[in-house]
Formats: structure tokens, C-alpha cells, sequence
């Protein structure tokens, strides 16, 4: 077995207590529930869910942990897609895949706007996780997993994105003076022909400050007969200029190999949306599992900071 002889499959090691969240832990009846975004705050870990209603669209509901692994579902949802305002129309099939960072003391989300004219980013606030208040809609159409950067660079925002054109998937950066209104938009990480992320690549962690680089933890898929395979790879980008992309992996650091993450309603999918860095170097990345449950697999920074280039 590869095991036994010292090898592992992926760089990051999986929690052996996966799935950690499962339809089997909500408190209210849900399809599935999957691609969570950690909230690292005072009381410990709180997670902000993407659950998928039996109706057939997602909303958002909270978890609490103390230590990052074990954690309870609050009794109601904390976002439900809107039915009246200027977000209502474009919200009409859900709200998905939130991405929480802190910016200078606010807690920010992006998330995805399922609508009948197609998906867009939306940008929300929150004090007490509980109640989220929403900004603006950030995105036009098409648009997909943004995540905002946790500090100003060279005086603006920034963020990175999915656009979809001419079927491809790349990842994109912007910048905004406000939050509000994006642009300067590039192009930085496009498909990677003959690779693991040769079909669609998008932005998956809000970007990592390290003394290297802002590492971002992304998604990429390869088309297969059965569908796209969903895994994890990093790609570090300049300090000072995000635009530029220093290195990107060659391997994925996760790959879908668990039953829970090759069978679900999604098969073989690693999704992740959040990741917790402790003191000592330790990160947790939190992942979809399959669209069906969320899961915790563990590395170090210097594993994603040099192991995962090599
Ligand atoms: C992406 C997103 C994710 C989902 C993934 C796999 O496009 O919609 O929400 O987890 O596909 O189905």
C-alpha cells in the first residue's frame, strides 16, 4: 500500500473526523450543505454554510466551533436569498459559496448570486455573523468565487474572480477605490492545457499575506467523459503588484479520492472556500466535499509556501 510505503496521495492531510459537517448536522431539514467559509473570532471558529434547501436553492446558516473541528449549527438560517430591493431579482435561484475576510476590522462577504440572468458577485457586511448586511452587487453576469484581499494595496481593494468567456474559466484581478466599483480587471491565471486545471480555474481562499507572496489556495478542473474533476492547487502572486503571478503549483495539494468527496451530488469534488492559520504555522482548509459535505484537511504554511511549488 502507498501508505505503508511513505507516500502520500496529497500534500494535505485529511482530518480523519471528515466529513465534519453533513446534512446529518442541521438542525432543520436541508438537501446537502457544503463549501463553508471559516470566521476565525473571539469565541473560536464560526462557519458560514452554503445549505441547499429541499426546495431545490441555497441560503446561508451559521456553525460555531471552539476548536476549528467540531461544531453546531444555529437553529435557523442567517441569509436567505432577498425577495424585495435591488438584490431580489438577481437572488431568485439562491445565494452561494460565501468567502468571509476581514478588512480593515469588517468582516466582508462575497458570494455568488444565483439568478435567472446568470451568476454575479455580491458584497455584504456583518458585525455579529448573525445578521448580514448587504452592499452592492459587485459583478456583471457570469461572474463567479470572489475573494476579497484582506488589506488595501497601493490604496485600493482588490479582489480576485472567476469571468467565464468563450466557456473558460480564469482567475481575475480587480481593484476599487470603494469597494463598490471594480476595475482595471486582468486576467491571471488562466486553464493550464494538459494540466490537472485545464478546464476551468477560479479563485477558491480569500489571498494569504506571506513574506513571499499572497498565496492563493484556488480551484481547477480537468474535463473528463464523467464530467469536471474538482481539485485544490496554490498560486503565489506579488505583494505589491497582485497582477503578477510569481509561481503557480504544478500538482494539486488535495485531489477527490474519499468517498465523500467522489460520491455526493456533485461527484469528485474538493472545493474549498476558507482557511484558519494558527500562531504556529498550522492551517486548516476547509472544503466542499462533493456538494454534499464540508471537510477540514491540514498542512503548514511552509508546506503551502515552498512543498506545493516543488
Ligand atoms: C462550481 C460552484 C460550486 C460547486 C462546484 C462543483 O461552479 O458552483 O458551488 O461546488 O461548481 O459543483
Amino acid at each position: 500500500m502507498a501508505a505503508e510505503r511513505g507516500i502520500d496521495r496529497d500534500l494535505l492531510q485529511r482530518w480523519e473526523g471528515n466529513p465534519i459537517i453533513s446534512v446529518e448536522h442541521m438542525p432543520f431539514r436541508a438537501n446537502t450543505v457544503f463549501n463553508g467559509t471559516p470566521i476565525p473570532n473571539e469565541d473560536g471558529v464560526y462557519m458560514l454554510l452554503r445549505v441547499e434547501g429541499r426546495r431545490g436553492y441555497s441560503f446561508f446558516a451559521l456553525a460555531r466551533s471552539d476548536d476549528g473541528l467540531h461544531f453546531v449549527v444555529d437553529d435557523k438560517p442567517v441569509m436567505l436569498p432577498a425577495t424585495d430591493g435591488p438584490f431580489a431579482v438577481y437572488e431568485e435561484a439562491g445565494i452561494e459559496d460565501p468567502r468571509v475576510t476581514f478588512v480593515e476590522g469588517t468582516c466582508y462577504v462575497l458570494y455568488t448570486v444565483a439568478g435567472n440572468c446568470g451568476p454575479r458577485i455580491a458584497l455584504a457586511k456583518t458585525e455579529d455573523y448573525v445578521h448580514y448586511e448587504r452592499i452592492a452587487l459587485v459583478s456583471e453576469p457570469g461572474n463567479k468565487d470572489g475573494v476579497l484581499f484582506p488589506r488595501k494595496v497601493g490604496g485600493r481593494y482588490v479582489r480576485l474572480d472567476r469571468p467565464i468567456g468563450l466557456g473558460r474559466g480564469s482567475i481575475w484581478v480587480s481593484y476599487s477605490p470603494d469597494l463598490v466599483n471594480w476595475g482595471d480587471s486582468q486576467v491571471i491565471v488562466p486553464p493550464r492545457g494538459g494540466y490537472w486545471d485545464s478546464y476551468r480555474v477560479g479563485a477558491s481562499v480569500p489571498p494569504i499575506e506571506t513574506p513571499e507572496g499572497w498565496l492563493e489556495i484556488y480551484h481547477g478542473t480537468k474535463m473528463t467523459s464523467a464530467g469536471p474533476i474538482y481539485r485544490i492547487g496554490t498560486v503565489l502572486l506579488d505583494l505589491d503588484n497582485p497582477s503578477r503571478v510569481i509561481k503557480r503549483c504544478l500538482e494539486p495539494i488535495l485531489s477527490p479520492r474519499e468517498y465523500y468527496e467522489r460520491i455526493g451530488d456533485v461527484g469528485n469534488v474538493c472545493f474549498a472556500c476558507g482557511a484558519v492559520i494558527s500562531g504556529d504555522g498550522q492551517v486548516k482548509i476547509y472544503y466542499g466535499a462533493a456538494d454534499t459535505s464540508i471537510c477540514v484537511a491540514t498542512c503548514t504554511m511552509d508546506d503551502l509556501v515552498r512543498e506545493s511549488f516543488k
